[in-house]
């Protein structure tokens, strides 16, 4: 650390009203936000050479949106709303990259985001109430406000497997893909993960490759998505409703334009039960975990007969017996780890240039210079695509070396896990804001409307600030001990908490399991939120 640094803000080259980072979703809609409404000097800083976080980052064959396109979008603007024109139901990253940069050029956002600068350490400075914030380029900026817009599922997650840097073929993770693709053709490909990105690349890259080899840890559920072009006709009914379908969407448990059946599985006979699961299995997507029955995820019973009948199904599909057993999930319930949605990705099986690898009998033992070695066989490959998912929620974060008042570290204050009040900030980083911060919705929610959420609640803050003439905003330790022990509390009524997987931290050696997304839905969340600040913002102290 130089030592304009130890000087407090001395070194500081510019004085800004906020430094927001990452200029995905989140970091476009807080610059917008904050510079154009409420008129603050904002810098935004971006890791990557373009806009758009994930939707710039995830370019792996197969990468699609998982929520319908008409809703996982802005809504704070209608003619954006009304001018953008999606082609389907779920758009692949190049389309969303697209709507993002138009985005970015529609509202002049560029002018206000460096790209290509990793923010490295932001300190907060007691004396003057204000963060200084260094980059990787050794700039150092001061301002008052810090927001972190930095994707709950950002840091890819690499896992250290003995000999990696050996490998002398190409060797990459689906979240860092080179920006000229891979050229699979005549290519022997082992596939790392079974995750959502696992599951949306393998039928892509067996369709392009001589032979692709699926290493598999876990075994997950995945619905089909059914993936359709939009007709003209489809896009004019959208536009229409579009004020209904966001209306909805910030008023559902989920932040979807629909609200989930209030009825139990156990409602209805068996008969019925597998008519309604066949329905909502023939109309693909998400629906199937809350469209047929209100239970799913609280109720093991529920669960297992749900989990049930995607097991027959991949059953049906999966021509080798020994292969679908395989595939049948068995030692988590359905949903408790994100569930994936589809193309053709049981059916991937059935091709004679691709094979499955039981990681749970026979574990990776090491990579070598021509592939992989498990504990009973020596594969060869061309490239190794590494679907290993992200150190979630938390490790986008703690990647910076963030200090708060009086010094204390942030991986420090969540040596133990992370803690926060609301997800939007945490006691001892005073004028920090985190935009889907673990502790909030998040990922549990369509995350668009999860962060216009969170920037309009953040703005909403600011605001007061301002007029209250304060410099200072912390939350205190017992509103933020009283968040903590709700977030656990609500855990415990679903069924999160019962497989490892990212929501708990369980795919990081080493990390804290904690059920991080707030697991009690948006309308509760949402009062919660608006309970503070009709409180005066009971929970927070301001000062300056
Ligand atoms: P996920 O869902 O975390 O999946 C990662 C996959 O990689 C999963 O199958 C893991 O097995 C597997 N994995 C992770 N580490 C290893 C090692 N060391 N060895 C073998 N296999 C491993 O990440 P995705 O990118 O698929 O999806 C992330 C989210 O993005 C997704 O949920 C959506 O919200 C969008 P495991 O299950 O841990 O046994």
């Amino acid at each position: 650390m130089g030592t304009g640094h130890k000087d407090g803000s001395a070194g500081a080259t510019r004085q800004l009203d906020a430094v927001v980072i990452g200029a995905g979703f989140a970091g476009l809609c807080a610059l917008y936000k904050f510079r154009d409404v409420l008129g603050l000097e904002v810098q935004v800083y971006e890791t990557g050479n373009g806009v758009g976080g994930t939707w710039y980052w995830n370019r792996y064959p197969g990468a699609r949106c998982d929520s319908e396109s008409f809703y996982y979008c802005f809504s704070f603007d209608d003619d954006l709303a009304q001018e953008w024109e999606w082609s389907g139901k779920y758009p692949e990253q190049p389309e969303i990259e697209r709507y993002l940069n138009h985005v970015a050029d529609r509202f002049d956002l560029r002018r206000d985001i460096q790209l290509a600068t990793r923010v490295t350490h932001a300190r907060f400075d007691d004396a003057t109430n204000r963060w200084e914030v260094r980059t990787e380029h050794g700039e150092c900026v001061s301002a008052q406000f810090l927001v972190t817009a930095v994707g709950c599922l950002s840091a890819a997650n690499l896992p250290d497997i003995p000999g990696r840097d050996s490998f002398e073929g190409e060797l990459c993770h689906t979240a860092r893909w080179p920006s000229d693709g891979i050229d699979f053709t005549g290519k022997r490909v082992g596939l790392i993960g079974t995750g959502s990105t696992g599951i949306q690349a393998a039928p892509v890259i067996a369709s392009e490759a001589d032979h692709l080899t699926v290493f598999q840890r876990t075994p997950n559920f995945s619905v089909p998505a059914r993936h359709a072009a939009f007709a003209p006709e489809d896009q004019a009914e959208i536009k229409k409703d579009y004020a209904e379908i966001f209306r909805l969407t910030r008023e559902s448990p989920a932040g979807f334009p629909y609200f989930p059946i209030d009825r139990s599985t156990h409602d209805v006979s068996a008969d019925e039960r597998e008519e309604i699961l066949e329905g909502l299995w023939e109309e693909g997507g998400f629906k199937f975990l809350w469209g047929g029955f209100n239970d799913l995820l609280l109720d093991p019973a529920a669960n297992e007969i749900a989990s049930e009948f995607v097991r027959n199904k991949i059953r049906e599909t999966v021509k080798d017996p020994e292969t679908a057993e395989l595939l049948c999930p068995k030692c988590h319930p359905y949903g408790s780890k994100r569930p994936p949605i589809d193309t053709d990705y049981y059916e991937t099986f059935n091709r004679d240039n691709v094979s499955l690898v039981d990681l749970k009998t026979t574990p990776i033992e090491e990579i070598t210079p021509t592939g992989l070695r498990t504990s009973s066989a020596e594969y060869a490959f061309d490239v190794l695509v590494f679907a290993t998912g992200f150190d979630a929620m938390t490790g986008s974060l703690l990647r910076i070396d963030i200090e708060g008042a009086g010094g204390v570290r942030l991986a420090d204050s969540w040596a133990e896990g992370p803690r926060s009040f609301l997800g939007l900030q945490v006691a001892g980083f005073p004028n920090l804001f985190t935009i889907t911060g673990p502790g909030s919705p998040s990922v549990l929610v369509n995350m668009p409307v999860a962060i216009e959420h969170h920037v309009d609640w953040i703005a909403d803050c600011i605001q007061h600030m301002q007029r209250e003439g304060k410099t200072r905003v912390e939350t205190t330790a017992s509103a933020q001990e009283a968040w903590v022990e709700h977030v656990a509390e609500v855990s415990t009524y679903s069924l999160l908490g019962r497989a490892n997987s990212w929501y708990v931290g369980a795919n990081i050696p080493g990390k804290p399991r904690v059920v991080a997304p707030y697991a009690g839905g948006q309308p509760l969340y949402r009062e919660r939120c608006e309970a503070v600040v009709n409180s005066d913002y009971e929970g927070l102290e301001f000062g300056g």
